[in-house]
């Protein structure tokens, strides 16, 4: 457990420098997977630390119960991870289990729908396997964004839920509202369907952290572990803890082997035909039309690093230092909506003719 913690500080001391992606919390609530998948190149750490006191004759005893989250995308829509939590109730002790040890790898594919945090409904579905229940676990998870509010649904399927035979579906639903772009609140609820089991619930105040790609979240909820199936579980006693989610770009590990790049003009000489600033989390020029042949200039004006990636495949920038710039030509006609990796809300559109 401690070393998990030390690997936990460690992370975010490395990356707390500049802005890396986030996968933020300010889109999904503390007891649903949501719809996001990271992207390429990047490496999500989310850490979920959940406690409950038991009181005692002798004193209380505090009960620790996280689950790390680590993944990375492999394509444009696609993620692949896995969940590691050390104190699972899937499986009761009663029934001879060996381990409270509970791991789920997974992958994820974004059916439908732009970047995390953009307007609209998101389609992700989640295939899973659940080492300690040994269970091949699913989840259909949806989500719709319009301004302040996201409405989160899921349904999920267990082969061997919570460890016995007989598949059972479950299902869950949650509401998150931003107050304002650091400061959102969250709530929901899930539950397998039929007798025996409890509910899983949560609330959450869910916080960006500013000038950072960290979120955080303070929570209150009965469920233990931050899988499939433990989304859909609660236990007798109400669990306090937080969220924290740390994007490690992986790029921004190469000086340690190549020597600090040059934060100089990138991409090709080409007639600029439009300028668009990066500045307050914002494309400035979010729409711009040129003609094919023109090229874009980039121009990061903040004080953290942006990134144009584009939702189709035209390569992208890499991410760029304050006042670093990026120059792209456009030889194809069409529509080319883009998005910074660091910051899925910063959007943007190029129409060539
Ligand atoms: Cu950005």
């Amino acid at each position: 457990m401690r070393r998990f913690i030390g690997v936990a500080v460690a992370l975010f001391v490395a990356t707390t420098a500049g802005a890396l992606p986030a996968q933020s919390l300010l889109y999904r609530s503390a007891n649903l997977g949501g719809t996001w998948v990271v992207d390429p190149g990047v490496v999500q750490f989310n850490f979920v630390h959940r406690f409950y006191i038991v009181p005692g004759t002798l004193g209380h005893v505090v009960v620790n119960d996280p689950t790390f989250t680590l993944a990375t995308g492999v394509g444009p829509k696609v993620a692949v991870g896995g969940q590691f939590a050390t104190h699972s109730i899937l499986i009761s002790q009663a029934s001879g289990a060996q381990s409270t040890n509970e791991t789920q790898l997974f992958a994820r594919w974004r059916a439908w729908g732009g970047p995390e945090g953009s307007e609209g409904l998101h389609v992700s579905l989640t295939p899973a396997y659940n080492l300690l229940a040994k269970s091949v676990d699913g989840e259909l998870g949806a989500d719709w964004t319009s301004g302040p509010v996201t409405l989160e649904g899921a349904a999920r399927i267990a082969a061997k839920p919570l460890g016995q035979s007989g598949a059972r579906a479950a299902f869950g639903g949650g509401v998150v509202a931003r107050v304002n772009r650091y400061v959102a609140l969250s709530t929901d609820v899930g539950s397998f369907v039929g007798p025996t089991v409890r509910a899983a619930w949560s609330a959450a105040l869910n916080l960006l952290i500013p000038g950072s790609p960290h979120t955080f979240s303070l929570e209150v909820s009965n469920a233990v572990t931050s899988t499939i199936q433990g989304n859909s579980i609660g236990q007798a006693q109400r669990l306090y803890g937080f969220e924290f989610t740390i994007p490690l770009h992986l790029k921004r590990f190469a000086p340690w082997f190549h020597g600090s790049p040059k934060p100089a003009a990138l991409g090709p000489a080409a007639a600029v035909a439009a300028e668009v600033r990066m500045a307050a989390y914002a494309f400035q020029t979010p729409s711009v039309t040129i003609s094919a042949g023109q090229a874009v200039r980039w121009t990061n004006d903040d004080a953290v690093e942006h990134s144009v990636t584009f939702d189709g495949t035209e390569p992208g920038s890499p991410l760029l230092p304050p006042t670093g710039t990026y120059v792209h030509r456009f030889d194809t006609p069409g529509t080319y909506p883009y998005h910074c990796t660091p910051h899925p809300f910063m959007k943007g559109v190029i129409v060539v003719k």
